[in-house]
């Protein structure tokens, strides 16, 4: 029985992605030197699974910025705006990732254009590029920059590698796109007659290089699909057989793909890959669809979570499935890429060896494939075997996962602990006359720019080079600043800019009972951003007050009202690693405990507009409607309001929420005072509108936070302009997308200045 990995990271164990990528941007290194790093990771990334023994490796899992971005750079499916300036493929390529604005020099014209969208990549904290697609999109195979699959592969090859190039499939690749502005009447799945012929010559390059199989990851298939886009599978993949093509492997993962098995049973492909991680019931159904010649690859080591495999219960899985469709059928893998996991566990020198030895990341889920494929074609693996059941059975019998205080709490949890004092109307007289905000009130999202500065400081504290107390000095001088800019520039409701926190999630998951963190646990969240995701390990509670000193001195320093900012217990969750002991509403009702104590902390010191972020929230929407769907929004906004409800009424409970297509119904559920949500890349007109229903006050996110572009007052102005013609005045907030901890000093400074004037233009007018 074979081995296989989807894929795997590509940052490098010390984010070396990440330092040239940057350094390039800055104009530190050349473009050579940036290529000459990916090779230098993809070659270790290719070795470290050979030499683990793995059968079939991955190439083109590999990317400067994000794979789907990548394809569409391959595919031609490149918006005019990006391709008016001359600029080299890498470049263009880049400019559609993260925008560009650049003067003009003696020899360049200027740049100035935004980044395309980018979305959250189905239940995962990675982000990818959204395709986007106008009528005169004209596909074809843009050769400027190589063939990245064949380049790739070939440089495996050369290497002594054989791979398995990885593609994002005709249908997914398209389904996961949108129309661009100038074409909103166009429906991206109708584009695919014009794409498979792209995809046809690709895959001819392939074989020609020498693969014989391509894994095609047709991830869309654990969605609710259209019956028309479901149709045309049989459409796309027909036309991808052939002598001169390579054979492919269908590739879902994140879910169930039953009720889709109608739409590939009959495919002519050569074998699929299911994740049995996530969904094991579907096992034997999806089996059945096999034709006797296609193999079936068992994803079974979890490629979205760092616990240990049970080698024991998966090597039963695989043999039952073996069973079923022979064991010459059956490629053990892991179950999606293994880019949403950190690089290598040896890494973490700090972790306590106990809660270490539960953990398994890439470089360890690599090996774990091999060693269940071999247990399963009945190698002598019994060491190992021996070592991974010890492990297995130290966290099922540890007590550190259990405080019986947290269980007893959590049973109080009922409606009238989940529920503000008032509704909405009564709250919100008694918030205007406490604030006297006025028309158009002003504000940002939490986090000011984290600079260089503050990381140095930062990491001297950890490193204890600065004491406590001078470290506290350094933080209250950077929220000094921040809070007489914001006074400065006129913002109305300010915050203290979070210089104190390194991630969001990571800071509180730092200070909770329960959590483990690493100290080089990496994983890419898009282009160079990172996070280091926290773990959940155990039964959760708050020892002590975590933001309210900070708060009490930003508040102590300024006459306007100050913003508590909190993370919300389902962000908290999503982006950490949860347990898989116990369930994810467990989990989160905990954290929502945790947080209800500290925004009451908050509240009494007199910090009395508090901010929960749930940017998490519609991430963490079950992919499929159903019950687990509406169960799923039940839980998930009680956490919320288990954390929020606990206040009097004329204190002001903001919300969060970015990067994804929200439901208004959804944020309703959460009876947030106000809401701020991630609007500058949404153009479709209906999506606008549907938040004009919205009952409470809202703040439509006015620029994009991810970009080093400055909006004139104008843009702003026009752009509020096309918000009033649906939406009501009197509910309307100014902010910004998100948080601007990414952005440097001098642009934040520009952008919120202009936006900041363009409010104070419609105050004049209303
Ligand atoms: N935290 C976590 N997940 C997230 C976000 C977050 N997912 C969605 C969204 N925000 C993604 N955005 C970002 C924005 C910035 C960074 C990471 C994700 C970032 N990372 C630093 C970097 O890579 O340089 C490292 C951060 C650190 O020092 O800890 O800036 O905010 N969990
Ligand atoms: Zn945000």
């Amino acid at each position: 029985v074979q081995s296989s990995v989807l894929g795997f990271p590509r940052i490098g164990g010390q984010r070396e992605l990440k330092k040239v990528t940057e350094a390039y941007w800055g104009g530190k290194v050349s473009v050579d030197d940036l290529l000459a790093k990916g090779k230098e990771l993809r070659a270790h990334n290719w070795k470290l699974q050979k030499d683990a023994g793995v059968d079939v490796i991955p190439s083109n899992d590999f990317s400067f910025y994000d794979q789907v971005l990548d394809l569409s750079l391959l595919f031609n499916a490149i918006p005019e705006r990006y391709t008016k300036f001359n600029l080299s493929p890498i470049d263009v390529f880049f400019a559609m990732g993260r925008g560009l604005q650049r003067k003009a020099t003696e020899s360049t014209a200027a740049v100035d254009v935004t980044a395309l969208e980018m979305v959250k990549w189905f239940d995962s904290n990675y982000h990818y590029v959204r395709p986007t697609f106008s009528h005169s999109t004209d596909f074809k195979l843009n050769t400027s920059a190589g063939v990245k699959p064949v380049d790739e592969y070939l440089e495996a090859k050369a290497l002594g590698i054989e791979t398995r190039p990885v593609i994002l499939g005709p249908v997914s690749y398209l389904y996961l796109g949108k129309a661009d502005k100038d074409s909103l009447d166009l429906e991206p799945i109708s584009l695919l007659e014009k794409v498979l012929p792209v995809y046809k010559e690709l895959l001819a390059k392939l074989k020609e290089a020498g693969a014989t199989e391509v894994q095609i990851d047709e991830p869309v298939l654990v969605l609710d699909l259209p019956e028309a886009v479901k149709s045309k599978f049989q459409t796309a993949y027909d036309a991808l057989v052939g002598d001169n093509l390579p054979q492919l492997i269908l590739t879902t993962y994140f879910g169930d793909v039953r009720p889709n098995l109608d739409a590939i049973k009959s495919l002519p492909v050569a074998g699929f890959h299911f994740d049995f991680v996530r969904v094991p019931e579907q096992a034997d159904e999806v089996a059945s669809i096999l034709n006797g010649k296609q193999t079936l690859s068992v994803g079974i080591v979890d490629g979205r979570n760092i616990w240990k495999t049970d080698f024991a219960k998966a090597t039963a899985f695989v043999n039952k499935v073996a069973d079923k469709v022979g064991k010459d059928k059956v490629i053990v893998s892991t179950s999606s890429s293994l880019l949403h996991t950190p690089v290598d566990l040896d890494n973490e020198k700090k972790l306590d060896p106990v809660i270490k030895d539960w953990f398994s990341f890439a470089t360890q889920k690599v090996q774990e494939v091999v060693t269940i494929a071999k247990n399963v074609s009945g190698e002598d693996v019994s060491e190992a075997l021996a070592a991974n059941a010890k492990s297995i059975k130290s966290r099922q019998e540890s007590s550190i996962t259990t405080n019986p205080k947290v269980q007893e709490r959590l049973a109080t949890v009922n409606e009238a602990l989940s529920t503000r004092k008032a509704p909405f109307d009564e709250r919100l007289p008694a918030q205007q006359a406490k604030y006297n905000l006025p028309l158009f009130p002003t504000t940002t999202i939490g986090s000011f720019p984290q600079t260089k500065d503050i990381r140095i400081n930062r990491n001297k504290f950890v490193k204890g080079e600065l004491t406590a107390q001078q470290y506290e000095e350094f933080i209250n001088k950077e929220i000094e600043t921040v809070v007489r800019f914001q006074e400065e520039i006129g913002l109305d409701v300010l915050v203290h800019g979070e210089p104190e926190r390194n991630d969001m999630v990571q800071y509180f998951g730092e200070q909770l009972d329960g959590f483990a963190f690493t100290t080089n646990g990496w994983v890419q969240s898009y282009g160079s951003r990172y996070v280091r995701p926290p773990v959940v390990v155990g039964d959760v509670s708050r020892p002590k007050a975590m933001t309210v000193k900070e708060s009490v001195y930003a508040q102590s320093i300024t006459k306007k009202p100050m913003k508590g900012m909190l993370t919300g217990p389902v962000t908290c969750l999503r982006w950490s690693f949860p347990r898989d002991d116990v369930s994810q509403k467990v989990q989160a009702l905990q954290l929502g405990l945790a947080l209800r104590d500290e925004v009451q902390d908050l509240e009494a010191a007199g910090i009395t507009v508090i901010q929960v972020d749930e940017p998490a929230i519609r991430e963490g929407l079950p992919l499929r409607a159903g019950k687990e769907r509406s169960d799923y929004l039940n839980w998930a906004a009680q956490s919320f309001r288990v954390a929020t409800s606990g206040v009097e009424n004329d204190t002001q409970i903001h919300s969060h929420f970015c990067y994804s297509d929200l439901d208004p119904n959804h944020i309703k559920a959460l009876d947030a005072d106000v809401v701020s949500i991630e609007f500058s890349k949404k153009d479709d007109p209906n999506y606008i509108q549907e938040f004009s229903n919205y009952p409470n006050h809202i703040g439509l996110g006015l620029f994009d936070i991810h970009s080093p572009r400055i909006p004139s007052k104008e843009e702003f102005v026009a752009r509020i302009e096309e918000i009033l013609k649906v939406y009501p005045a009197n509910k309307f907030w100014v902010n910004p997308d998100c948080g601007l901890k990414t952005r440097g000093w001098e642009e934040t400074r520009a952008s919120l200045t202009n936006m900041v004037d363009a409010a104070k233009h419609f105050r004049a007018k209303n």
